[in-house]
Protein backbone atom coordinates (compact mmCIF):
# COMPACT_ATOMS: atom_id res chain seq x y z
CA UNK A 1 0.00 0.00 0.00
CA UNK A 2 1.60 3.24 -0.70
CA UNK A 3 0.43 4.39 2.84
CA UNK A 4 3.76 2.43 4.34
CA UNK A 5 6.14 3.25 1.06
CA UNK A 6 8.81 5.43 2.40
CA UNK A 7 9.27 9.12 1.05
CA UNK A 8 11.17 9.05 -2.18
CA UNK A 9 14.80 10.15 -1.34
CA UNK A 10 16.01 13.53 -1.72
CA UNK A 11 18.01 12.65 -5.36
CA UNK A 12 18.67 15.05 -8.34
CA UNK A 13 15.29 15.94 -10.23
CA UNK A 14 15.98 13.24 -13.18
CA UNK A 15 16.36 10.63 -10.91
CA UNK A 16 13.19 11.70 -8.70
CA UNK A 17 11.10 12.02 -11.56
CA UNK A 18 12.64 7.76 -12.48
CA UNK A 19 12.16 6.54 -9.49
CA UNK A 20 8.73 8.15 -9.37
CA UNK A 21 7.80 6.26 -12.16
CA UNK A 22 9.37 3.35 -11.93
CA UNK A 23 7.04 2.87 -8.15
CA UNK A 24 4.32 3.82 -10.53
CA UNK A 25 4.19 1.19 -12.77
CA UNK A 26 5.36 -0.99 -9.78
CA UNK A 27 2.12 0.00 -7.68
CA UNK A 28 0.17 -0.46 -10.85
CA UNK A 29 1.94 -3.81 -12.06
CA UNK A 30 0.85 -4.95 -8.24
CA UNK A 31 -2.93 -3.76 -9.03
CA UNK A 32 -3.14 -5.63 -12.62
CA UNK A 33 -2.38 -8.73 -10.63
CA UNK A 34 -5.78 -9.02 -9.43
CA UNK A 35 -6.99 -8.23 -12.81
CA UNK A 36 -4.98 -11.20 -14.73
CA UNK A 37 -7.80 -12.60 -16.31
CA UNK A 38 -11.57 -11.65 -17.32
CA UNK A 39 -12.44 -13.97 -14.49
CA UNK A 40 -11.36 -11.36 -12.24
CA UNK A 41 -13.57 -8.26 -13.09
CA UNK A 42 -15.65 -7.29 -9.79
CA UNK A 43 -19.28 -7.76 -10.38
CA UNK A 44 -20.97 -4.77 -11.67
CA UNK A 45 -18.28 -2.98 -13.19
CA UNK A 46 -16.93 -2.47 -16.51
CA UNK A 47 -13.17 -3.28 -17.38
CA UNK A 48 -10.97 -2.81 -20.27
CA UNK A 49 -7.25 -4.17 -20.48
CA UNK A 50 -4.53 -3.25 -22.88
CA UNK A 51 -3.02 -6.69 -24.95
CA UNK A 52 -5.38 -9.70 -25.40
CA UNK A 53 -6.30 -11.98 -22.49
CA UNK A 54 -6.80 -9.15 -20.17
CA UNK A 55 -3.41 -8.89 -19.84
CA UNK A 56 -3.15 -5.39 -17.57
CA UNK A 57 -6.05 -3.30 -16.48
CA UNK A 58 -6.44 0.14 -18.14
CA UNK A 59 -9.54 0.66 -16.02
CA UNK A 60 -12.25 -0.61 -13.82
CA UNK A 61 -15.42 1.77 -13.96
CA UNK A 62 -19.24 1.39 -12.16
CA UNK A 63 -22.19 1.42 -14.71
CA UNK A 64 -23.76 4.88 -15.49
CA UNK A 65 -19.97 6.80 -15.90
CA UNK A 66 -19.88 9.66 -18.76
CA UNK A 67 -17.33 9.62 -20.95
CA UNK A 68 -13.37 9.68 -19.67
CA UNK A 69 -10.95 10.25 -21.66
CA UNK A 70 -7.14 8.40 -21.83
CA UNK A 71 -4.01 9.52 -21.67
CA UNK A 72 -0.33 8.37 -21.82
CA UNK A 73 0.69 4.59 -21.32
CA UNK A 74 -3.33 3.43 -21.64
CA UNK A 75 -4.37 5.80 -24.40
CA UNK A 76 -4.82 3.66 -27.86
CA UNK A 77 -3.81 0.33 -26.26
CA UNK A 78 -7.80 -1.95 -24.96
CA UNK A 79 -7.38 -5.17 -27.00
CA UNK A 80 -9.76 -6.84 -24.25
CA UNK A 81 -13.02 -5.96 -22.30
CA UNK A 82 -15.19 -7.34 -19.50
CA UNK A 83 -18.35 -6.12 -18.87
CA UNK A 84 -20.06 -7.42 -15.49
CA UNK A 85 -22.69 -3.88 -14.93
CA UNK A 86 -26.41 -4.62 -16.96
CA UNK A 87 -25.43 -1.64 -19.20
CA UNK A 88 -23.57 -1.54 -22.06
CA UNK A 89 -20.42 0.10 -22.13
CA UNK A 90 -18.53 1.92 -25.19
CA UNK A 91 -15.18 3.07 -26.39
CA UNK A 92 -13.88 5.58 -28.91
CA UNK A 93 -10.89 5.73 -31.04
CA UNK A 94 -11.13 9.73 -30.38
CA UNK A 95 -10.87 11.82 -27.23
CA UNK A 96 -14.60 12.92 -25.89
CA UNK A 97 -15.99 9.94 -27.81
CA UNK A 98 -15.24 10.72 -31.28
CA UNK A 99 -14.70 9.13 -34.14
CA UNK A 100 -15.61 5.59 -34.09
CA UNK A 101 -17.19 3.30 -31.72
CA UNK A 102 -17.33 -0.58 -30.47
CA UNK A 103 -19.89 -1.37 -27.87
CA UNK A 104 -18.91 -3.29 -24.70
CA UNK A 105 -22.01 -5.46 -24.04
CA UNK A 106 -23.49 -5.92 -20.80
CA UNK A 107 -22.64 -9.19 -19.35
CA UNK A 108 -20.28 -10.02 -21.80
CA UNK A 109 -16.63 -9.76 -22.60
CA UNK A 110 -13.92 -10.54 -25.77
CA UNK A 111 -10.49 -11.59 -24.58
CA UNK A 112 -9.33 -10.11 -28.42
CA UNK A 113 -11.30 -7.48 -30.38
CA UNK A 114 -10.80 -7.30 -34.28
CA UNK A 115 -8.00 -6.08 -35.41
CA UNK A 116 -9.83 -3.18 -36.57
CA UNK A 117 -10.52 -2.36 -32.81
CA UNK A 118 -7.95 -2.93 -31.22
CA UNK A 119 -5.18 -0.42 -29.83
CA UNK A 120 -7.35 2.72 -30.75
CA UNK A 121 -9.28 3.27 -27.44
CA UNK A 122 -8.88 7.20 -26.56
CA UNK A 123 -12.20 7.35 -24.31
CA UNK A 124 -15.18 5.50 -23.23
CA UNK A 125 -18.15 5.56 -21.09
CA UNK A 126 -20.42 3.12 -18.98
CA UNK A 127 -23.76 4.77 -19.31
CA UNK A 128 -24.77 3.24 -22.59
CA UNK A 129 -23.03 1.89 -26.09
CA UNK A 130 -22.12 3.13 -28.95
CA1 LIG B 1 -7.40 6.56 -30.56
CA1 LIG C 1 -6.95 -7.82 -31.01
Amino acid sequence: MSASRPRPQPLPAAVGAKDREADERGARRTRLQAHESGLGVHSDRSCIWGNNDYAWIIGERAPGGGLVNLSGEVNNQMDSWGNRTTVNSAGYDGANGGASCQTFSAGSRDNNVSFENSDEISSWKTNGGC
